[in-house]
Parts: C-alpha cells; sequence; structure tokens
C-alpha cells in the first residue's frame, strides 16, 4: 500500500500575518482585500479565533466585520506567502522527491518509501515546519491522495490524523458529504434533495443508482471515492500552473483608463511573483466581471515562454482590447499560465 500525506498549513494567510506581527497572537484576524472591511473586497481566510464568530473564506468583508466589530482586518500580501510557501514546499522535498504541489499552502507526499514508521516522518515534518517558520500546519496520512486529503482536514489546527481502509466506515462515512473531494454545493443539494447528508450516505447506494442520478463518470467516481478507493497517483511538477491576480473596483467602473491602470498594476504584480519563481510564462488571460457578474476572459499565447514586463503587458493589453467595455466593470484580472520554470 501507499503511504501517502496531504499537508495542508493552518489558517495559512492569517498564521503568516501572525507570524510577523506577534501582538496578534490569540487575536480574531481577517486576511481580505485591502483590508479596510468597510470597504468591498471578500475573506481570503481568518485566524481560528475570528472562525468562532462565523467568520470565513470567500465571505464578503463587511458580512466580517458585523459578524466580528472586534476582529482585525488586513490586506492580503501575496508577496509575503509566496516567500512562505517557497519554504515549506522545499522542506517537503527533504522527505520525499515525490511531491505534488496543489496549492499555496498544501500538497500530497508519497513517502512509502521512507525508513522511518509514517506517523515518525509527519510528525518529522511538522516540527520541521515549525522550527523553519514558526507555523504550524495539519497532516494526514493515508494509502491514497483522496482519504489523505479529508484526514489533513479532521483534526484542525496542528492535526495528525491517520485514516487507513479499514477506518473509511468508522471515520469518513459519518462526515458530510461536503467533505468528500468532488461534492461542491450543487451536488451537496442534489443529494439532500434525495436524502443523503453523509459520505456514508453515498456508500450506501448502488453503483447503478448512483450513475443513474449523477451519469457514467461522475457516478462511479461517487461510488468509488465513498469508499475510500481512490487511484490517481502523485503528479510532481517543480513548476507553478499559474499565477494570477484580481482586483475588485470599490465603485464599479467603465473609465477604460482605470480599468487599464488596474491592468497595468496587476501584470507589474504576477511578473513579479513570475520572477521569484524563476518562471517564463507563454499565456496570459485577462479577465473582466461586469457588474451584472457576467464574466468574460480573453487569452493570448506567446510565441516564446517570456517574463518581461513590457512583452506580458502588451499581451494583456492585446486582451483587453478584444473586450468591449460596454457594462460598467466590478473586476479586473489577470491569469499566467503554461509556466516553464528556467534552469
Ligand atoms: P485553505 O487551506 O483552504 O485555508 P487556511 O489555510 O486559511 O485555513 P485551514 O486551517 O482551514 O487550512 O487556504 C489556504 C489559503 O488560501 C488561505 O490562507 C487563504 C487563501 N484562500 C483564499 O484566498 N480564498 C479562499 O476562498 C480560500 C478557501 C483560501
Ligand atoms: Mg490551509
Amino acid at each position: 500500500m501507499p503511504v501517502i500525506l496531504h499537508i495542508d498549513m493552518d489558517a495559512f494567510f492569517a498564521s503568516v500575518e501572525v507570524l510577523r506581527r506577534p501582538e496578534l497572537r490569540g487575536k480574531p484576524v481577517v486576511i481580505g482585500g485591502s483590508g479596510d472591511p468597510t470597504k468591498r473586497g471578500v475573506v481570503s481566510t481568518a485566524s481560528y479565533e475570528a472562525r468562532k464568530f462565523g467568520v470565513h473564506s470567500a465571505m464578503p468583508l463587511r458580512t466580517a466585520l458585523k459578524l466580528c466589530p472586534n476582529c482585525i482586518f488586513l490586506p492580503v500580501d501575496y508577496r509575503e506567502y509566496s516567500r512562505v510557501s517557497a519554504i515549506i514546499k522545499k522542506i517537503f522535498l527533504e522527505f520525499s522527491p515525490l511531491m505534488e504541489d496543489v496549492g499555496i499552502d498544501e500538497a500530497y507526499l508519497d513517502i512509502t518509501n521512507r525508513p522511518e514508521a509514517p506517523e515518525t516522518t509527519a510528525s518529522f515534518i511538522k516540527k520541521r515546519i515549525l522550527g523553519a517558520t514558526g507555523l504550524t500546519c495539519s497532516i494526514g496520512l493515508a494509502p491514497n491522495k483522496l482519504l489523505a486529503k479529508i484526514a489533513s482536514d479532521m483534526n484542525k489546527p496542528d492535526g495528525l490524523t491517520v485514516v487507513g481502509m479499514d477506518d473509511v466506515a468508522r471515520l469518513i462515512w459519518p462526515l458530510a458529504a461536503r467533505k468528500l473531494p468532488g461534492i461542491g454545493p450543487k451536488t451537496e443539494e442534489h443529494l439532500k434533495g434525495l436524502g443523503i447528508n453523509t459520505i456514508g450516505g453515498v456508500a450506501a447506494k448502488s453503483i447503478e443508482w448512483l450513475q443513474a442520478e449523477f451519469g457514467q463518470s461522475y457516478g462511479h467516481y461517487l461510488y468509488e471515492a465513498s469508499r475510500g478507493i481512490h487511484e490517481s497517483p502523485i503528479v510532481t511538477s517543480w513548476e507553478p500552473k499559474s499565477i494570477s491576480r484580481e482586483e475588485t473596483y470599490e465603485i464599479d467602473t467603465a473609465n477604460w483608463q482605470a480599468i487599464a491602470k488596474t491592468l497595468a498594476w496587476l501584470t507589474s504584480e504576477v511578473v513579479d511573483s513570475l520572477k521569484d519563481e524563476s518562471c517564463k510564462a507563454k499565456t496570459v488571460t485577462v479577465k473582466i466581471r461586469f457588474e451584472d457578474f457576467k464574466t468574460l476572459t480573453r487569452a493570448k499565447t506567446l510565441p516564446e515562454e517570456s517574463d518581461s514586463l513590457e512583452t506580458l503587458r502588451r499581451a494583456a493589453f492585446e486582451c483587453l482590447g478584444r473586450i468591449r467595455i460596454e457594462k460598467r466593470v466590478r473586476l479586473v484580472g489577470v491569469r499566467l499560465s503554461s509556466l516553464k520554470r528556467q534552469e
């Protein structure tokens, strides 16, 4: 059986902010947008203290302020979080070369070939991260990525949770169906409508029934996943898949100059991150969301990878030029993808 870890940092952005502002430790801290909760923007994350008030990721900052007037609100500082992210990813690689980078604060690690017991490796990793950064993480240890991912979330913060195939019925089946990766809010509602609330409820259905209800391939996935069966391998990749930034306006605007200024600024931010990662990008995508939430994206693929601000900005502006600004704009975003790390 493979031995897979899923490692996920605790309240990542908030914990990094607390590190450089120790006076915030133990306080309710909310990270999002420009850090001004009277302005538009959403919560990126909240410290565990702030979560007690019901504050969570993706909630409007204004709602967070209503729930927790005494929370401390801070702006998002991607540069700092990326810097810390690079440190932890490097630590994971000390323990195994088979690392799958799945996000700024999480990764899968295949530790099948380690000599010591898996729990020992996991606690070494926790100690090493704490020592190098001052941050805690939660780790799930399981025979596959799916179970490791569910497990890492079961005892946050600073958790270490082991789930074997024999534990699926006892530990996994009582969990809300939504906790199964691949079940989003829509499927959750669909399942509830059918009287199914837990992962065990899904597992109680036959494969025929699930496929009739959810289609061949998704039905098959639900049948296997609800039993903890999952065979997708660790995908090692040294390159981040994409780098993106977006900005929501305080007041929607149809002013092309203002939009162009935002795009130029966002592009310089993503190009800075690109250079931090020693990468070049081949594709630039611009996203415009209008006041009615209609969203358009336009992409431009360059003849070859580049990390030149001028080249990438020109591509971004070409994309913008292909979008008619006929309504007021709520959000501008830019993404660099098809990345390649330089030797
Ligand atoms: P998560 O790992 O989902 O959350 P977290 O690390 O803050 O908290 P937890 O202890 O529950 O793992 O996401 C990692 C970071 O990604 C998070 O600190 C902020 C960012 N993020 C957003 O910007 N928006 C979002 O909607 C989510 C979910 C995360
Ligand atoms: Mg996290």
